[in-house]
């Protein structure tokens, strides 16, 4: 009887757990954005907006009424983009973070068809690269992918659509593209907070319509 009650009380009260990955180069702001979400949901934190240099990894689980999100913010720099993959068979969705002031005042339409001798400001071919090798990983494949042009608040940002005409638009249309999936670019703020909840959101709701093909934790 005991394990009956017991059995009754587990699910009646676990819910789904999902695995959301922030990745993005070191500096787009992915630390500070989980600081956010963390306290998004939370009536008395307050995000910690001094961040330091992501080694290794920060995780936090964040309870929303009819899930769990446990996001993995995994360091960006260069070094450690290599251990990438192994989260990747076990996330439910990505999250890619561009730092919308560190694309240069590039012409986004001429991304892809530069000279290797062309001067290149900020860091967009850098991560077209790494945002078409996370897409081409055989362990991504349908997993949705949620792009956040973050750092909207600064003057110098390149707007919403140049990022996701140029930059997301190039790298879904090239070869390297991968496999067809949930996509969404969003613009936020991981400082002011500005879009942190729409990209909360649209994770939530693109989790559960994938979930047949990666099916949630139950906790
Ligand atoms: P990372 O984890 O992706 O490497 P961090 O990036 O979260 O550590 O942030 C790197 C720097 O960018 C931090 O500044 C942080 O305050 C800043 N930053 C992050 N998001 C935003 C944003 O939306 N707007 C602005 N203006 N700045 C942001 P410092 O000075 O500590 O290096
Ligand atoms: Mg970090």
């Amino acid at each position: 009887m005991y394990h009956l009650f017991k059995g009754l009380y587990m699910y009646a009260t676990s819910k789904e757990e999902y695995s959301i990955l922030l990745l993005g180069l070191d500096n787009a702001g992915k630390t500070t954005l989980l600081e956010q979400f963390k306290a998004l949901h939370s009536a008395t934190l307050h995000p910690k907006l001094k961040t330091v240099p992501t080694v290794g990894q920060n995780v936090s689980t964040i309870t929303l009424p009819d899930m769990y999100l446990k996001i993995w913010d995994v360091g960006g720099q260069h070094s450690l983009r290599g251990l990438w993959q192994s989260y990747f068979a076990s996330c439910h969705a990505i999250v890619f973070v561009i730092d919308s002031s560190d694309v240069g005042d590039a012409d986004l339409t001429k991304l892809g068809d530069r000279n290797a001798e062309d001067e290149v400001d900020g860091r967009l071919e850098e991560c077209r690269m790494v945002l078409e090798d996370v897409l081409q990983h055989e362990d991504t494949e349908g997993v949705p992918l949620l792009v956040l042009a973050n750092k909207q608040d600064r003057e110098d940002c390149v707007e919403v659509v140049r990022i996701k005409e140029g930059l997301v638009r190039k790298v879904f249309e090239g070869e390297k593209g991968g496999a067809v999936r949930d996509s969404r670019v969003l613009p936020c703020s991981a400082l002011t907070g500005t879009g942190v909840k729409e990209a909360v959101d649209w994770l939530c709701s693109r989790v559960k319509w994938n979930k047949e093909a990666r099916p949630p934790v139950m906790r």
